[in-house]
């Protein structure tokens, strides 16, 4: 590799598109393909110009292992700061007894519920991916099938919700010492007081992943697990529209096992500038305005998946509770790979999703699911979803025009803008 002729002065001064055009370009790219697509991934949003800027802060540079008031380092005194008026918001916003805001990512948020419970081998039960669950919910390649011994539920076949008998079933055949509830593709309010019932009955510890409807529950348009659970974990960047990472919840007889689990179990320094970004992120979803957000949030859903069934097309459980929907496509002549091609083609993003019952591989799937938290964040309305719907449906029948809808895509992106302060990939002009 060619040695690029830059002092050390100037490398010390210079900013990203000085020094780094290409990476300038791509970042310049992205928000312009960000700004240019109908953003339809049910576990994506647009997180506000402050968390943005919390993110790219200087607490990137400082190493805090340990926790508040009990680190590792020295100059710690700021992020300890910074660190717990983290834990202590999410601790308000949820009505939780304990927090943890290290986790870097969900995944971790799981791991670190099960490190701090579980021994190797031990029953965990859980809601099948292909019904709606999670990866780190026991998929026998992930470190949770790996580590542990995973029984499943699922869905009722017919009406597509969960089949609380079977898990009852299940459960007391099984006897796990941990049951999940929440999932990733499940549109339908989790139940979590009925879990706990069957977590009381089989004497097993309760984790709620809320990961998708976080930001409803913090807008109370969802019930809220925590009381019912001992563990909740959740992401900070879906519907909580906050920086990509994530946080656990637990009752206090778990606090010193769960944070032993976190550090020194299984991660080092925390990621003080991201930790930051979690603490505006849930001082945002503790106003109004994010409350009005979240009941657009909903709103638009029911507006998208009633324009889905009116242009013809079948959504799983007939409709939504929460931000997420999905299509099933099993009776078209659509897989769920060419139904997210298709999409593409006309300006929208979203993803191919198993359906419970699947008989396509994961690959291919034969749903398609659809959430609102990125498009309400740039403003879109009920009437908006409803050509995104039109849109949708019209792109998944045969014949259909593509440059026409993809035009119509165009329209309702320039009609509501993404980020219209933004000069450049992060210079933000008020
Ligand atoms: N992969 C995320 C989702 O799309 O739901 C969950 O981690």
């Amino acid at each position: 590799m060619a040695v690029a002729q830059e002092t050390f002065e100037h490398l010390r001064h210079a900013a990203l598109l000085e020094i780094d055009p290409e990476i300038a370009g791509l970042l310049e790219r992205e928000l312009e393909r960000q700004r240019g697509q109908i953003e339809l991934i049910a576990s994506e949003n647009f997180t506000w110009p402050s968390v943005l800027e919390a993110q790219a802060s200087v607490p990137t540079n400082k190493y805090a292992e340990g926790y508040p008031g009990r680190r590792y380092y020295g100059g710690c005194d700021v992020v300890d700061e910074i660190e717990q008026a983290a834990i202590d918001r999410v601790k308000a916003l949820f009505g939780a007894e304990h927090a943890n805001v290290q986790p870097h990512a969900g995944a971790q948020t799981n791991m670190a519920v099960y490190f701090s419970c579980l021994e190797h081998g031990d029953t965990i039960l859980a809601m099948r991916l292909d019904h709606g669950g999670h990866l780190t919910h026991g998929l026998k390649v992930n470190f949770s099938g790996r580590l542990y011994t995973i029984v499943s539920y699922g869905v009722d076949r017919e009406s597509n919700l969960i089949d609380f008998e079977e898990v009852r079933r299940v459960a007391q055949e099984c006897r796990p010492k941990l049951i999940v509830c929440g999932g990733s593709a499940y549109a339908r309010t989790i139940e979590t007081e009925r879990f706990r019932e069957i977590a009381d009955d089989v004497g097993a510890l309760l984790l709620c992943d809320m990961a998708h409807f976080a930001g409803l529950v913090a807008a109370d348009l969802h019930p809220n697990p925590t009381p019912y659970c001992d563990f909740v974990t959740s992401t900070t960047h879906k519907t909580l529209a906050g920086p990509r990472s994530g946080f656990v919840l637990c009752k206090e007889e778990h606090a010193a096992a769960l944070d032993k689990a976190v550090f020194p179990g299984m991660q080092g320094g925390p990621l003080l500038h991201s930790i930051a970004a979690k603490a505006t992120c849930f001082k945002i979803a503790a106003s109004q305005g994010f409350r009005s957000y979240q009941e657009q949030v909903r709103a638009n859903a029911d507006a998208l998946a009633e324009a889905l069934v009116d242009g013809g097309l079948d959504l799983l459980t007939g409709g939504t509770d929460t931000h997420l929907m999905q299509v099933d496509l099993r009776k078209s002549s659509w897989t769920g790979r060419e139904a997210e091609e298709r999409l593409d083609e006309v300006n929208i993003t979203a993803n191919r999703n198993t359906v419970p019952f699947d008989e396509r591989p994961p690959t291919v799937a034969s749903g398609l699911r659809l959430g609102t938290p990125a498009v309400t964040m740039r403003g879109f309305d009920e009437s908006d979803m409803r050509e995104v719907g039109a849109i949708i449906s019209e792109a998944l029948t045969e014949g259909a025009e593509i440059g026409a809808l993809a035009e119509r895509s165009d329209v309702l992106c320039e009609k509501r803008p993404l980020y219209p302060g933004f000069r450049g990939f992060t210079t933000y002009v008020a």
